[in-house]
């Protein structure tokens, strides 16, 4: 409502979701806010698609280069994908509609780690930005904008679009004015200097958005939920992957490798981190902290129960029940997360320094651990490789995370051969399937493949997978990383023949 804006020039600027559509041309590169599924545009996008969809129908060309934080919703990616609108996508998405044409070659799609996307936008790699849709909870009467649940790359849009378009949502709760650390420090080489912050809780920037208001052409008033996709309770492998890897922690803490509230979290979303996260409310752990893109229910769950002692973040992925439980107790909530722009949630030299340990899934592993977060038999793209990359090149530990198998038992997750490298073997240390944990810590190439092969592979494709191994260690060319290079990849190719990796 309205009554949000308390800056009178900007309260003038208020227009109609269609009005505001009206406003970005064919061709544009349009950059708008979202991470995971909040603090996404709800209303200008789908007046945008309509536009769109009209254009077509009279044979007219209309589709834009966009650009976002994260992965969004069916109102935004769905909706644009939907009718054809988009020409160009980055940096991460999860949209069945948008996924189905990107695989059909139909939707250019550039999958880029997602600390890198601000400052490749600065650097000039990429057009400059017409429009700016940026969601937000309220606007101060300076015209300083409060920002939603979520910051993600909004710091850069606001202050690089030619001109832009704030929607209000009056969903929000008021009482996220105070969560948000917004750092305008970042500057371009040969400029840069240290980002200040040495604890994951420290706040070193300021809690709103600044933008020109000269530059400000729309305000779209909204009330409308964020995604807020219901979460299952976790399953009886994800369960199993939880427990393997909680018992490493408590290993390495009693070890003296890990202090015993370990060093700053970061998890991936989906069961298999829930299931992690629910793990860690139950064996103990005190004082935990996480440094991490995205808070999900299990970690509200800690936040709540005082086992997590802060979580820093961008965006969130919440459940109804969470996001319920997050607004009735927001006061609590506002104490304990800092919400940032993805350049620093995810700058490499803030995961360095404080020694994150990075959880994500993946889609496959092979036996010398490079692993494929993105790509289904090497062509295929699921998501992206969102974040994962800038925690598992950084943290202190890297961990990958995934059932043994996918489809039914037909496919392996280890493999000879990834068909597709996001992570190299050099940014990997910890692989856990439900069958159990290979440290690959410190281990040469074949020391870490009997080590994958012997804790992480599902029993239908051991003997397989070790006849492979054995094969490749006698008639390789090389025998320090052993390989049969017609045979590396047929695993892949037999499922795509035949149904099934099995042989
Ligand atoms: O596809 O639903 O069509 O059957 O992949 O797999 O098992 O539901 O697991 O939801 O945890 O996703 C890697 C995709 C895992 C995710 C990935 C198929 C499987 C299913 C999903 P269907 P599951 P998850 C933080 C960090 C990269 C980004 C990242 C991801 C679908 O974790 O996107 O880490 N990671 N971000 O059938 C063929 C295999 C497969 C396979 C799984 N080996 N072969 N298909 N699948 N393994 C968040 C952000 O950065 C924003």
């Amino acid at each position: 409502s309205v009554e949000r804006i308390l800056d009178p020039r900007l309260r003038e600027r208020v227009v109609s979701a269609e009005h505001a559509a009206s406003l970005i041309q064919p061709g544009e590169t349009v950059a708008m806010s979202g991470f995971t599924g909040s603090g996404y545009p709800k209303a200008v996008p789908q007046c945008l698609a309509q536009r769109i969809e009209q254009a077509h129908a009279r044979g007219e060309e209309f589709r834009i280069n966009l650009l976002t934080g994260a992965s969004t919703a069916p109102e935004l990616d769905g909706a644009l994908a939907k009718v054809d609108g988009i020409a160009m996508r980055m940096p991460f998405q999860s949209d069945p509609d948008a996924r189905k044409r990107i695989n059909a070659g139909k939707l250019d799609y550039l999958d880029i780690h997602l600390s890198h996307v601000a400052q490749h936008v600065w650097f000039g790699f990429y057009n400059e930005i017409d429009t700016a849709v940026v969601e937000v909870s309220a606007i101060h009467a300076d015209g300083s904008l409060v920002p939603s649940t979520s910051v993600g790359n909004n710091k850069t849009w606001l202050d690089l679009a030619k001109k832009v378009i704030i929607e209000v949502n009056a969903w929000q709760p008021l009482g996220m004015d105070g969560m948000h650390d917004v750092y305008y420090g970042t500057a371009l080489p040969p400029h840069r200097k240290p980002i200040p912050l040495v604890r994951g809780d420290d706040r070193i920037g300021q809690t709103t958005l600044r933008c020109d208001p000269d530059k400000i052409a729309a305000v779209v008033l909204t009330h409308a939920p964020d995604r807020n996709s219901p979460f299952n309770p976790p399953d009886a492998d994800s369960q199993r992957i939880a427990g393997h890897l909680i018992e490493f922690l408590k290993h390495e803490v009693a070890r003296g490798r890990l202090p015993a509230n370990l060093l700053p979290l970061q998890s991936g979303v989906g069961n298999i981190p829930n299931a992690v996260l629910a793990g860690l409310a139950s064996s103990g752990f005190r004082d935990l902290e996480a440094f991490t893109e995205v808070i999900q229910d299990g970690m509200l769950e800690l936040l709540r129960t005082g086992v997590l002692r802060y979580a820093s973040c961008t965006g969130f992925a919440l459940s109804p029940v969470a996001t319920e439980e997050f607004m009735r107790n927001i006061d609590f909530y506002r104490q304990r997360i800092i919400m940032r722009s993805q350049e620093v949630s995810n700058h490499p030299e803030l995961v360095r320094r404080l020694g994150c340990i990075g959880m994500n899934g993946m889609i496959e592993a092979d036996i010398y651990g490079n692993i494929n977060s993105t790509h289904v038999m090497g062509s295929s793209i699921m998501n992206g490789i969102g974040g994962s990359g800038d925690f598992a090149r950084n943290g202190f530990l890297s961990v990958f995370l995934s059932p043994s198998t996918a489809k039914n038992g037909s496919i392996s997750s280890i493999v000879p051969m990834v068909s597709h490298v996001d992570h190299t073997e050099h940014d990997v240390a910890v692989v856990v399937t439900e069958q159990g944990l290979a440290d690959l810590r410190g281990l040469p190439p074949r020391a870490r493949a009997r080590t994958l092969i012997a804790n992480c592979v599902h029993p239908d494709f051991r003997d397989q997978l070790s006849d492979y191994f054995e094969r490749a260690c006698r008639d390789s060319y090389g025998k320090h990383t052993p390989h049969l290079l017609p045979e590396a990849l047929s695993w892949h190719q037999r499922w795509l023949d035949t149904g099934t990796m099995k042989a």
